[in-house]
């Protein structure tokens, strides 16, 4: 049992040397990642396709990579805006590391990229362990998933440096209870800011790519007390949490299956602006 935390901590420590390198490229160079987290439907891609559509009207080079575990769905969504797009298809993993995701943006990535969104795998639990060089990590939930999810996963929501609700809406039909969600977010993860948000109606979209350039920008970005504490202490959410990582794909995977197939389908696909890569063991 200890060396299976062992590895998972030498498996999550090799992560951070690796994203730390990533952000660092990345930021040189004026690209931003955003990093977002949610289940699956909690509405990522619908939010991300609006997104994607104002960065353009505002004249900001945006690009988007989608990860999930099969179909290119996501990436035919919002290539439909016409920016950059990549599908990661990641073949059983339930979450992107930053090595991997930095081999799937070398020869894609424009270099005059500011904004980068990264849709992870939907999942609230695998990539909440799994800094990927973001600048701004987000989660997301939607009003039909219950104002009880930050209590459930405080790992992911307790590492957000943004939480955005979702289908705000259909939040009246569903009977969304915002003071209780907010303060459950606020239990896990004090003073992290959450912004209501509809992909359907419109709101909120603006915050959200507002906050991304600000931190680009360098402003000062909440950093979660659950981060601080594990950069004073190390991985503490691994001990307390390790089974949440699911099964063992943390450690089964590792990095080095992680061989890259970039660009193998960039030719049969009807879309220009999609390009779909897979993950292989
Ligand atoms: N009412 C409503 N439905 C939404 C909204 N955003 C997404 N959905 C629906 O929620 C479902 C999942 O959305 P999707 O973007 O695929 O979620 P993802 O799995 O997190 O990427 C789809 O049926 C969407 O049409 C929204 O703002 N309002
Ligand atoms: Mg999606």
């Amino acid at each position: 049992m200890c060396r299976v935390v062992d590895l998972r901590q030498a498996v999550l420590a090799k992560n951070d040397v690796a994203a730390q390198v990533l952000r660092t490229e990345l930021t040189a160079r004026g690209t931003t990642v955003v990093n977002l987290l949610s289940s699956p439907g909690s509405g990522k891609t619908a939010l991300l396709e609006r997104e994607l559509l104002l960065a353009r009207e505002r004249g900001v080079a945006v690009a988007a990579l989608t990860a999930d575990l099969a179909t290119e769905n996501d990436a035919l969504r919002l290539a439909r805006s016409g920016v950059p797009v990549k599908q990661v298809l990641t073949d059983g993993l339930c979450h992107l590391e930053a090595a991997m995701l930095g081999r799937h943006l070398d020869g894609w990535l424009p270099e005059d990229t500011r904004l980068l969104f990264v849709e992870n795998v939907g999942n609230l639990v695998c990539p909440a362990g799994y800094d990927l060089g973001e600048s701004l990590r987000v989660v997301l939930a939607s009003v039909t998933e219950g104002e009880d999810k930050p209590l459930k996963y405080p790992t992911a929501f307790g590492l957000a440096q943004l939480v955005v609700v979702t289908k705000t809406d259909i939040a009246r039909a569903v009977e969304f209870d915002e003071a209780a969600f907010r303060a459950n977010v606020d239990q896990v993860n004090p003073g992290v800011e959450v912004v209501l948000t509809s992909a359907r109606a419109g709101e909120g979209l603006g915050v959200l790519l507002d906050r991304a350039l600000a931190a680009g920008a360098g402003a000062v970005t909440h950093t979660p007390v659950m981060a601080r504490q594990q950069h004073d202490h190390g991985h503490e959410h691994d001990h307390s949490h390790g089974h949440e990582h699911g099964h063992g794909h943390a450690l089964d995977h590792g990095h080095d299956h992680d061989h890259d197939h970039d660009g193998d389908l960039d030719h049969e696909h009807p879309h220009p602006h999609v390009h779909t890569a897979a993950q292989t063991r």
